[in-house]
């Protein structure tokens, strides 16, 4: 009784403190921020204004308010050769094989960064690019400082329902296979799976 209580709050607290959050916020006036132009006029799909409101939840570490408005079951590619590649279709999953995993080996001291640069199009088309600057540090000293661009499909009710992500693939693979402690555990239930220098090393979440 004692000793297990003793071991939820150890699992609770490590949970609690690593990763906090999958991006450290970042400065909103930093060069480069992407600036929106109002819309008065009501579109089908969320327009620019209310796509940079979504991503600066990402940006400033209110994840669970950016990952609502993604599809418990969506459809995300992370593309590229790299250990992260693969198609997946279950959010849960997607966070924990690949937002995680590279946050995993940060540096806490100079944690990842997320800013929007650019967006393209939203409002009335059902797809939108989102391009973003991902910049810090590796526990190793390595300096992450990766483009993404995310091409995301949205519904009428304001949810990314498909995502394919373009990144710096090698920037990736020698953060992974540099920094990654071989006992963080992620799923493995992608489907198209692009093996990565470390291979499939997967281990199912206790
Ligand atoms: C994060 O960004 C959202 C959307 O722009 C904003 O509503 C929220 O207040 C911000 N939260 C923090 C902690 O900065
Ligand atoms: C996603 O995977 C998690 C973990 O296996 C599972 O609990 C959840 O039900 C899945 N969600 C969907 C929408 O398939
Ligand atoms: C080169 C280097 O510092 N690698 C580290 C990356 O992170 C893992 C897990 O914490 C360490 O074991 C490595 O030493």
């Amino acid at each position: 009784m004692f000793a297990s209580t003793i071991t939820s709050i150890i699992v609770f607290a490590t949970f609690a403190t690593f990763p906090p959050i999958i991006f450290a916020g970042s400065t909103p006036t930093s060069s480069g921020e992407f600036k929106c132009t109002p819309q008065k006029s009501h579109t089908t799909y969320p327009n620019q204004c209310r796509i940079l409101e979504i991503f600066n939840y990402l940006a400033n570490g209110s994840d669970e308010a950016f990952f609502a408005q993604v599809a418990p079951d969506v459809d995300w590619t992370v593309m590229g050769t790299h250990p992260l590649a693969g198609e997946y279709h279950n959010r849960t999953i997607f966070i924990a094989d690949t937002l995680e995993r590279l946050a995993n080996t940060e540096d806490p001291s100079n944690p990842l960064t997320l800013s929007v640069t650019n967006i393209i199009g939203g409002g009335n088309e059902e797809w939108s690019v989102q391009e973003l600057h991902v910049l810090g540090s590796c526990k190793n000293g390595l300096v992450f400082d990766n483009r993404y661009a995310w091409a995301t499909r949205w519904n009428t009710e304001g949810v990314i329902v498909q995502a394919r992500a373009y990144l710096d693939s090698a920037l990736v693979a020698t953060a992974i296979t540099e920094n990654e402690s071989v006992e963080h555990h992620y799923y493995d239930q992608r489907t198209s799976l692009m093996d990565g220098p470390i291979g499939l090393n997967c281990v199912a979440p206790s």
